[in-house]
């Protein structure tokens, strides 16, 4: 029986010790409890640091065994790593970078680092020692990022998700970071990677592609031959609890002395751990606004504010603890009188049930971060008011204004706007408030933390089952004997070979690519067998297909099908064709090489090429996206065809078409073994063509038409090489 192992960094416990003895508790986080159905079942795990240092090997001993009791695993860490992984790495680099404070906040320590790869080792380890195949690891959060990684290398074939909590940055803060390429391999180890929103998938998407030499087709990415999935799973909360609390008598006491001590004010709350993140200060800036220009408020409002305790020992967040203090001391001395205080703050955590009583009675909450993967709060607070009443005003910073649009959006930066905010909320009607919040509880108990869970889990089952089906249509060795015993028993064959990418990799200058003498044995080889045709079939120029193969033994289609030539004879043309459409295209793509540095055009007998490949990463994609869209009208007006390729974009006669000129010479002889390998778009009409007893190869791993595929160009020399004498590599 596979299981599930849940990693992050903290364990959902709380560890707490009395003289000698260590006494633990499962704390009741949200992830813990969405996760809850996950790791308590049977022999499902979750692995993470208990939260303390432990360093007397007995006492492990002992809080392992505890813990085992509950499904959990411990990572222990002494004082130096939780100093340098767990401070230095991921809280004073990864914490500001990905919330976008960099001057300030970001110090790039290489010790810091080397911690935080030894600690995401030792993950590893503790992941190995329970991990068996077909397992499903799920990996949290952005102090492990490079675990996903790390266990794939020692276990190739297992079920890794990844999910962040935390914003992903764009491409210009990321690459700030001097590990950016380790970072993003070790994320890539996973099969499927979430975020919270889609703005975080398309930052990643693009630092990933930008950075590595990687290649993504909407939201999957290819590395090497593995297909990574990422796509975004807003976190949802436990609705049912929030919504049931507020009923429970002692959350109704609280709720009913909250509301008596503050009856003759509006209740405005903010709850949020310590974090400069949260724009705490920027909040209290925009309180005092309000009191300054609006003092016909002052003894009418109130802003109850709830900061948790979180990484006071690192100096920027003691300083930022002190600078809340002064500003909350300040605010208060200036505008409280005997019966009235503009702030209540509260610098410690309350139990769930004070919480809930305070989300059931604030009229307004306050979720102003300045950015914030999700924001939690806000939703609880949605959740909290079953009475569909009260407003919540939310930070567009926050990945949670994605989904709750009723509430007020503000830009956090903007204290003019977040005054009005507050001004708006605490004078808006009944009916408005209901409408707002039924709508946003509504998706909030639909989206919810299971369903949070369970999508992402059968996401990852799903992108498995996918990576499984390409490997069975992989040619291993089972694929390839059967194939080369056919292509033993047969005696009139044809061979249709694509050249870039099938035969050659891939060059950044198209002349590079030339065929080395690897590739010329091995065609000697197979056009050496009188029951070989051997079809060069490719989008090159027939002048440039002449060059390299003239001499040898091989009918040659140059320009998808536009020029044939058999062995000995002189080139020909398909007749009939006209290039007149070249005149009204090609000052368009001029236009385009003018507009994109690196970008040229290369011209043959019956198309026009724009190339991109030297243009500014983006800038090329973005241009040939502008382009399809500019020419699609006119080309199909002039029977033409746009074929995007690799950093391409070719403008050709529809007549011409490589599946086309395939037929024609499947058509002139009765073979009893056809095989088509190719890489690229205009391949799939070679595969598409050919009848269903063909055996069709894509090279690399998109989505095809093709029966089998093979990796790369290496890969498909060792199959050619396999049906002649073995060929050695020189
Ligand atoms: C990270 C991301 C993302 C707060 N005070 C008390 C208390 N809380 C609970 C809240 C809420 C949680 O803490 C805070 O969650 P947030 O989402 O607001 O923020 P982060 O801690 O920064 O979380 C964030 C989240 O991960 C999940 O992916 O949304 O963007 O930064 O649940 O209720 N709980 C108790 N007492 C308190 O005093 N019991």
């Amino acid at each position: 029986m596979s299981k599930t192992i849940i990693v992050s960094n903290r364990l959902p416990v709380k560890i707490s010790k009395t003289g000698d003895e260590y006494t633990s508790a499962t704390s009741e986080g949200g992830l813990a409890t969405g996760l809850g159905s996950i790791y308590k079942q049977g022999d499902n795990k979750w692995i993470g640091w208990p939260g303390l240092e432990i360093t007397e090997e007995a006492d492990q001993k002992t809080i392992t065994k505890q813990l085992a009791e509950l499904s959990l695993v411990p990572v222990f860490l002494d004082q130096e790593e939780i100093n340098q992984y767990y401070e230095g790495f991921s809280n004073e680099i990864l914490w500001p970078v990905f919330h976008y404070y960099t001057s300030t906040y970001a110090v790039y320590r290489q010790s810091n680092w080397e911690y935080y790869n030894a600690v995401n080792e030792k993950f590893r380890d503790a992941v190995l020692a329970i991990a068996e195949p077909g397992d499903i690891i799920w990996i949290h959060d952005y102090q492990l990022m490079l675990l996903p990684e790390l266990v794939r290398k020692k276990m190739p074939e297992v079920s890794i998700g990844f999910f962040l909590h935390i914003p992903f940055p764009s491409h210009e803060m990321f690459r700030l970071i001097p590990w950016r390429k380790e970072l993003l391999e070790g994320m890539l180890g996973a099969d499927l990677i979430g975020f919270h929103t889609f703005d975080d998938v398309r930052h990643f998407l693009g630092a990933a592609t930008r950075i590595l030499p990687v290649s993504s087709s909407a939201n999957v990415i290819t590395c090497g031959d593995r297909s990574v999935v990422v796509e975004s799973f807003p976190m949802g909360i436990d609705y049912n609890k929030y919504s049931s609390l507020p009923l429970e008598p002692e959350v109704k006491e609280q709720a009913a002395q909250i509301k008596d001590a503050f009856k003759d004010t509006k209740l405005i709350l903010s709850i949020d751990r310590l974090d400069y993140s949260k724009g705490i200060l920027q909040r209290l800036q925009a309180f005092e606004q309000l009191l300054q220009l609006h003092p016909e408020y002052c003894g009418k409002i109130t802003l109850y504010m709830i900061v948790v305790p979180s990484r006071d020992t690192v100096p920027q967040y003691a300083h930022l603890r002190d600078e809340i203090d002064k500003r909350v001391g300040n605010i208060n001395a200036l505008y409280r009188n005997m019966e009235w205080a503009p702030i209540h703050y509260y610098y410690r955590s309350f139990p769930i049930e004070t919480l809930s009583a305070l989300y059931s009675s604030a009229d307004v909450c306050l979720v102003t971060p300045m950015r914030d993967g999700m924001n939690l709060v806000s939703k609880e607070y949605a959740a909290s008011r079953t009475g569909n009443d009260g407003v919540l005003i939310l930070s567009e910073m926050a990945g949670a204004s994605k989904e709750l649009i009723e509430s007020i959006i503000v830009n956090p930066n903007n204290t003019n706007e977040v005054c009005e905010a507050i001004l708006k909320a605490i004078k808006m009607p009944a009916a408005e408030q209901k409408r707002r919040m039924q709508a946003m509880r509504q998706l909030i108990s639909k989206f919810n933390i299971s369903h949070w869970v369970k999508i992402f889990m059968d996401r990852l089952k799903e992108v498995k089952q996918m990576q499984r089906s390409m490997q069975t249509r992989h040619v291993s060795f089972g694929t390839e004997q059967s194939i080369v015993n056919r292509y033993n028993k047969t005696k009139k064959r044809i061979i249709f070979l694509d050249y870039d990418g099938t035969l050659v990799s891939f060059k950044s200058n198209i002349n590079q690519a030339a065929p080395d003498k690897h590739l010329y044995a091995i065609i000697d080889k197979l056009t050496d067998d009188p029951a070989n045709d051997v079809v060069l079939i490719s989008g090159r120029k027939h002048e440039n297909l002449n060059d390299w193969f003239s001499d040898k033994k091989i009918y040659l289609i140059a320009e998808h099908g536009a020029w044939f030539k058999q062995q000995n004879t002189s080139w020909h043309k398909i007749s009939g064709l006209t290039d007149s459409w070249k005149n009204d295209i090609y000052p368009i793509l001029e236009t385009y090489v003018d507009r994109t540095p690196g970008s040229f055009i290369e011209e043959k007998t019956y198309s026009l090429v724009w190339h991109y490949r030297k243009a500014d990463g983006g800038l090329g994609e973005l241009r040939a996206n502008e382009l399809m869209n500019n020419l699609k009208y006119l080309a199909s007006d002039k029977g033409l065809q746009l074929l995007p390729g690799d950093k391409v974009l070719e403008v050709k006669n529809m007549e011409i078409n490589k599946g086309k000129a395939a037929l024609m010479l499947v058509e002139k002889k009765d073979y009893d073994f056809i095989i088509a390998l190719g890489d690229d778009y205009t391949d799939e009409d070679i595969f598409k063509a050919l009848p269903d007893s063909a055996v069709t190869i894509k090279v690399g791993g998109n989505l095809s038409a093709a029966k089998f595929y093979l990796r790369n160009p290496l890969e498909v020399r060792k199959l050619l090489s396999s049906f002649v004498e073995e060929v050695p590599v020189q």
